[in-house]
């Protein structure tokens, strides 16, 4: 049998939210008012089509004092305790009254171990006493979660009511909980039944590998993602008498919207790698990720410093050179005889008022083409991996029980950046370099993967703990 673990207790704790967490389900009902889970949902967590383990989520006790004078009244002693409950939920199956106690006991007797969630921000009350003692009588593994939903500290009035009745009991944050939490309480499943260990610690090194492999897969989807941007451009027929001025904005909107939309693509491709498709991005103008790659906001947010630029060697060509070298960050030459006309002057080095080269380019028979692009501003794709680095740092930690929109603090982004060792932001920079410049074959691609992936893994490393990121409530 797969590990399965039926989350129950009273109505509004957080059963429904560390289902979502441990189960990755972002499409479980979680709600504010009592009563949000109406009947019991198996929820199974599988990796690869493999599944790991099992969490019912049940509704919360109604009538606990009425079930256990049932129990009660008929029990002859210690012995028979697991099968009087196994015949009170036949007895009652079809009795409204207690429908929710009928589903969240059925999974128990069925063989589920027990999940048992309280808030410890609430003071205790001996009312969860007799939820306690049905659940004892059921005679199943037990564990105790101690959910924190408000500000208050309870935990350890909580904590001595708990361990009467629990093998295990752990504080849990159901909603803050990161990754490494979520580990740690797997590890403590695998405590609570000696059955289910091996498969608990199999699990345990199935979702380790699987993180890994999530943050390598999302390294390959950026690295798709900057090659596509740092290369496209757009092109059009430009008419004999033509001005060229309205058809280069035209243009130049277009080139903006095409990175747009594929950057759009990979933050979804991202989010889904870890099952976060519905996570919102851009709900609130104060979200950072939501500012526009292409409005100074977006500009300055993300990307290296001039100083870092420097360092990094991206603006060697463009220094040396000046003049136009400068706007062309030294790669003017590969352009040939053909260029038309250039866009700005020196400001556009930092800013994004002058995107991309424009050139023009006459043909033997029949007008000239304009062609806007590639971008070539130095900063470019560093605005771009900053804004994915920060999009999957957080992409990466999201619980599945948080619902709300995305967003980050400005300072923790910017410190990525200042993060990044000299020597990755070198290598980085050299390949950008090659990128901007045509040349980007599978190796270059491949060898750009593995230093986003090193990025990545850098940023996760560094990430603050879950309860202490910002924007929880708790
Ligand atoms: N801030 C915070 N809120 C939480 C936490 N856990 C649960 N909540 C909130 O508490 C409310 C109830 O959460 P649910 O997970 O739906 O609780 P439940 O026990 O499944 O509730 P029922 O299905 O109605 O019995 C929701 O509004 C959650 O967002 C937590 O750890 N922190
Ligand atoms: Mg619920």
């Amino acid at each position: 049998m797969i590990p399965t673990f039926a989350v129950v207790g009273h109505p509004n704790k957080g059963k429904s939210s560390i289902v979502a967490t441990l189960a990755e389900d972002e499409r479980i009902l979680i709600g504010p008012t009592p009563g949000t889970t109406r009947s019991a949902h198996r929820h199974t967590f599988s990796i690869d089509d493999q599944p790991q383990y099992v969490l019912v989520d049940t509704p919360g006790f109604q009538r606990p004092r009425a079930v256990l004078d049932w129990l009660e009244a008929r029990s002859g002693g210690a012995s028979d305790r697991q099968q009087l409950v196994a015949r009170f939920v036949e007895a009652h199956a079809e009795d409204p009254r207690f429908h929710d106690e009928c589903e969240l006991l059925r999974p128990i007797i069925d063989g589920a171990g027990i999940l048992y969630v309280v808030d410890g921000s609430k003071p205790y009350g001996p009312e969860y006493e007799l939820e306690m003692q049905v659940l004892r009588w059921t005679g199943r593994p037990r564990m105790a979660l101690i959910n924190l939903i408000g500000s208050g500290d309870y935990v350890e009035a909580w904590r001595q009511a708990l361990d009467q009745y629990f093998s295990i009991v752990r504080v849990f944050n159901a909603v803050q909980a990161d990754f490494s939490r979520r580990l740690a309480l797997l590890r403590a499943f695998a405590e609570l039944d000696e059955n289910w260990r091996g498969a608990l610690e199999r699990g345990v090194e199935a979702l380790t590998a699987e993180r890994r492999r999530r943050l390598e897969r999302s390294a390959v989807e950026i690295a798709d993602c900057l090659v596509a941007c740092l290369t496209v451009t757009e092109s059009s027929a430009l008419g004999q008498d033509e001005a060229q001025q309205p058809l280069e904005k035209k243009l130049t909107r277009r080139l903006q919207d095409r990175i747009r939309r594929r950057e759009q693509e990979a933050r979804d491709r991202v989010q889904s790698l870890y099952r976060h498709q519905a996570l919102a991005r851009e709900e609130t103008a104060a979200d950072l990720l939501a500012a526009d790659i292409f409005t100074r906001e977006g500009w300055e947010l993300f990307g290296l410093s001039r100083a870092q630029l420097l360092v990094s060697g991206a603006l060697s060509g463009a220094v040396a050179g000046g003049g136009v070298d400068v706007l062309l960050g030294g790669a003017s030459l590969l352009l040939g005889a053909g260029i038309g006309a250039l866009v700005g002057g020196a400001g556009a080095w930092f800013g994004s008022d002058e995107l991309a080269k424009v050139k023009v380019l006459g043909q033997r028979l029949g007008g000239r083409v304009l062609w806007v692009g590639p971008v070539k501003v130095p900063n470019f794709p560093w605005v771009l991996l900053g804004r994915a680095v920060a999009h999957h740092g957080l992409v990466a930690e999201q619980n599945h029980a948080r619902r709300e929109v995305i967003s980050l603090a400005l300072t923790e982004s910017q410190n990525f950046m200042d993060r990044l060792p000299d020597r990755l932001r070198r290598e980085l920079a050299g390949l950008f370099r090659k990128i901007s410049g045509g040349e980007a074959d599978g190796e270059i691609r491949r060898t750009l993967g593995f230093l986003i992936a090193e990025a990545l893994a850098l940023e996760a490393d560094q990430a603050p703990a879950g309860d202490q990121r910002p924007g929880g409530a708790d």
